[in-house]
């Protein structure tokens, strides 16, 4: 940014002064202040360190926010995505200009970390990495051998949000616990009058249905990824929607849907809100009996973040069990820092859909990271699927 004048040389006086020589620094530093951000003009020491965050919707506790202001000074501006191709599409334009995102451990997170997109954590000044579950911790090493570029911060799966009442008055010999509910054609016709949406995420939704069809959930091989689109094309025209998943919360909470495919917390999150409604609507969550998708969400530092010591700070933060409990406990998704179990408000902590009993968990897959030219069919088998064509 070229400086101003303040410091250029003058040349000599020669008498005669003109007004304009006096008018001339307070004019420049009038338009400076009009056309220049504000902290621009500032010299750093004054301006209030920022910490810039972009995080997925309805995947924070507000208050944790405010309290890590209180207690650094450091402001949060704080923005969101719904989607990981959100995410990764801002990411890979560079200078984002963040300074925390939380990419999915794959395949986010881990191109993100091949890509050199990522700064390495500074454990020195993240105390509470001690904190985490070692167990969560070496399952996203797969993507991050050592766990030296993030740290989990919420996990869960994909699965399906209902009203079970609706659900059942239209298709009542249809399970309530399985893909089949949604992926049969001849379900999806049944309940189309009560509303299906399917989160707009080819990232989040093929792996699930690829694992439905009993193929690969990472599968590159072009017959496996047709298939899958003879799938989602023969429910297409039953689906109301496919929004992004964080319009689906709204869609359930308001009874406007009475199935969706998307992630776990945003439906409970939205049965928390359908209940306090008290308009009659219930909403409940079903991880598919076929196995559900689990998916890791990493609190991650981009390379040219703006601020790495304050999301240093950040993270080290909200590793602390009671942040990590506030976070759970208004977002319902399970975190992995076992300590903040018992701060955990006992419907929270003891509901299943919120921490997986194990007979999910063995049947959970962990979805890879497809290779480039898969990466790009699947894309484009999206974007079909979206147009219904
Ligand atoms: C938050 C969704 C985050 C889950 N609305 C993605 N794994």
């Amino acid at each position: 940014m070229p400086r101003r004048t303040a410091a250029a040389p003058r040349p000599p006086d020669r008498g005669r002064r003109r007004w304009w020589r006096y008018a001339l620094p307070p004019l420049a530093a009038l338009l400076g202040a009009l056309v220049l951000p504000p902290s621009a003009g500032r010299a750093p020491a004054q301006a209030p360190p920022v910490l810039n965050v972009y995080n997925w919707s309805d995947y924070i506790a507000p208050e944790v926010l405010q309290r890590f202001t209180q207690e650094t000074g450091i402001r949060v501006r704080y923005d969101m995505y719904d989607s990981l191709e959100t995410l990764e599409a801002k990411l890979s334009a560079g200078r984002s200009g963040y300074d925390i995102v939380v990419p999915t451990s794959e395949p986010t997170f881990a191109r993100l970390i091949r890509a050199g997109a990522l700064r390495p954590l500074d454990a020195a000044r993240i105390p509470n990495l001690a904190n985490l579950d070692p167990a969560l911790m070496q399952r996203v090493a797969r993507s991050d051998p050592g766990n030296r570029y993030g740290a989990i911060y919420l996990w869960g799966t994909t699965g399906l949000g209902m009203r079970p009442d609706r659900v059942r008055e239209l298709a009542p010999d249809a399970p309530l616990d399985s893909l089949d509910l949604l992926m049969k054609p001849e379900n999806a016709r049944r309940l189309a009058r009560c509303g299906i949406m399917v989160m707009d995420s080819a990232t989040d939704v093929l792996p699930t249905v690829l694992h439905w069809l009993g193929r690969d959930p990472d599968s590159a091989d072009p017959a496996d990824l047709r298939a899958a689109e003879q799938a989602l094309l023969a429910i297409r025209p039953h689906l109301r929607a496919i929004p992004g998943s964080g319009a689906i919360v709204d869609a359930l909470a308001t009874g406007e849907v009475c199935l969706a495919l998307t992630y776990s917390g945003d439906v409970i999150q939205a049965a928390v809100r359908a209940r306090e409604a008290g308009r009659g609507v219930t909403v409940t969550y079903a991880a598919p009996r076929e196995g559900a998708q689990l998916a890791f969400d990493m609190l991650a530092v981009p390379a040219d973040a703006p601020n790495p010591e304050a999301a240093m700070a950040f993270i080290n933060f909200v590793l602390q069990p009671e942040m990590m409990a506030a976070i759970t406990n208004r977002t319902r998704y399970p975190n992995a820092v076992p300590a903040s179990r018992p701060l955990l408000a006992p419907e929270v902590r003891d509901d299943p859909n919120v921490y997986p009993p194990d007979s999910v968990l063995v049947r959970s897959f962990v979805a890879g990271t497809p290779p480039p030219a898969a990466e790009r069919l699947r894309t484009r088998l999206w974007s079909r699927f979206k147009s219904g064509r």
